[in-house]
């Protein structure tokens, strides 16, 4: 017997709704709706359009007809505010908004960054929920606010009328000790965050709620329908759609980021993971994923954006022409975060570091594409150093897995075999959780060897010339 299970994944460019179809041994995903989710700049700074995503939502569940449950995931730390009357104040606050400028350093004062990652083992990012909390304190929407749900939490709660916070996402606030897997008490006191803003944990698997009747009628679907609570942030779910087949992998996450790293079975929370700037996020079934953010294929977005939306596929023809190496920039820069003036910001870096500048949208194209690689190259060697595991191959699940001259240069610069695939990795992660909460999938493992029959996927041999990657990156750590 076949069941089907809405996937619902938002991403920081676009929204889907997927209809996941899993019967034993098989499991068959379609899109049944795409929608854009396009930040908009208003006068107080950058905030999400949540109630367009929400309508996409509806449109999506309307598309994708009758199905046995369903599940959110979105992108991390972002978060509305509700007052007492369970009313969202405000817009959600885009991640890549400037408030949160200077104020790890304000945080750092009171406790110090080290101890920080000694009870959260998260990375620093400005964005940690953490931060934007600390920039929202003295405003009159936070005096407000009595409290917070992240993005997929708050969707799940107008879809159901059932508040929660979904662990897989809490633990990128910077508030969650990731040995105990629950809120970090002590911290939050010291820093004066009143945990009880949050709804309470729940786990991927767990009954999240059911559609209210006014959602049955607006999407035309017959309840109940559950929705279940998945690995809600979007990149949980797509590490838990790793389709590998062997314990001695890395991945790489890629979308607008690029999330690399491993799974693990416990933090790491040495002061040199610390320096390393790696996080230890939560995953399923007592995973930990350890990876670093590296600025992804947002550089390229925001490239082609001031380009005028050229077509991709010859831009990146091109870019294959372009001989290799010739300028890189440290795709994990923090100062590459904000929107606008993406193509002058990589060529001021070129610049800067004494490199040849990129002219053309070819060459610069291309120089994102090495950096890239380069930074995925960085990142799967560090992690295996600093959480001392051996690697043997490296898979690539997302949107970035159809961007083939990324994935050869990833298996170049990393000397390892790249296995691309999953490109909706998130979307497949959320429909296998919600068929194991209905006894459809088993443990991760087996989860992982249905995709690995169901995907598929390509393989990419690294190719002669790992020296030059060594090289690049010598070049870049001596600027
Ligand atoms: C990817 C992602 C990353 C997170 C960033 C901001 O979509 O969720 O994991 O660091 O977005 O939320």
């Amino acid at each position: 017997m076949r069941r089907a299970y809405a996937a619902v994944d938002l991403g920081a460019s676009s929204g889907r709704v997927m209809v996941g179809r899993v019967g034993p041994g098989t499991l068959e995903l379609s899109e049944a709706h795409r929608f854009p989710n396009r930040p908009v700049r208003v006068p107080e700074g950058l905030r999400w359009d949540v109630l367009g995503l929400y309508a996409g939502v509806l449109d999506g569940l309307r598309a994708a007809g009758q199905v046995d449950s369903m599940g959110i995931d979105g992108w991390a730390v972002d978060h509305g505010l509700l007052d007492a009357d369970g009313a969202l104040l405000g817009n959600p606050v885009h991640y890549r908004d400037p408030r949160t400028d200077g104020v790890a350093e304000k945080v750092w004062a009171s406790v110090p960054a080290a101890e920080l990652y000694a009870a959260t083992g998260l990375q620093y990012a400005p964005f940690n929920t953490l931060y934007q909390l600390t920039a929202a304190r003295a405003t009159a929407q936070f005096a407000h606010a009595r409290r917070l749900l992240l993005i997929p939490d708050l969707l799940t709660y107008w879809l159901t009328g059932e508040q929660g916070t979904e662990l897989t996402n809490a633990s990128t606030t910077q508030l969650i000790d990731p040995r105990t897997r629950s809120w970090a008490h002590g911290l939050a006191d010291r820093l004066g965050i009143d945990l009880s803003l949050f709804a309470p944990l729940r786990r991927p698997g767990d009954r999240a709620g059911l559609l209210r009747p006014g959602v049955l009628e607006d999407t035309g679907l017959t309840g109940p329908v559950p929705v279940t609570a998945v690995g809600s942030h979007d990149t949980a779910s797509a590490v838990a759609a790793v389709p590998a087949d062997t314990p001695r992998f890395a991945y790489i996450c890629t979308g607008t980021w690029s999330l690399a790293g491993l799974e693990l079975d416990a933090p790491v929370l040495t002061e040199e993971s610390r320096a390393a700037n790696f996080t230890n996020e939560l995953g399923l079934d007592g995973t930990v994923r350890y990876l670093r953010n590296i600025m992804g294929l947002w550089l390229l977005q925001e490239c082609v954006r001031a380009w005028g939306d050229p077509e991709l596929g010859g831009l990146l023809r091109e870019a294959a022409g372009v001989p290799a190496l010739r300028s890189v920039v440290d795709a994990g820069d923090e100062a590459f975060l904000a929107p606008g003036r993406m193509p002058e910001r990589i060529a001021e870096a070129c610049r800067a570091s004494g490199q040849p500048v990129p002219v053309t949208p070819a060459e610069t194209t291309r120089c994102i594409l090495d950096s890239l690689a380069l930074a995925h190259r960085r990142a799967v060697a560090d992690a295996r150093r600093l959480a001392d595991r051996p690697v043997d191959v490296v898979y690539v699940v997302g949107g970035g897995t159809r961007n083939a001259l990324l994935c050869q240069l990833t298996a170049d610069a990393c000397g390892l075999p790249v296995v691309a695939g999953a490109t909706e990795a998130a979307a497949l992660g959320n429909v296998l959780v919600q068929a194991r909460a209905d006894g459809l999938a088993g443990d991760l493992a087996d989860m992982r060897a249905l995709l690995a029959r169901t995907q598929p996927l390509t393989r990419y041999l690294p190719r002669a010339g790992t020296a030059r990657w060594r090289d690049a990156e010598a070049r870049l750590a001596a600027r």
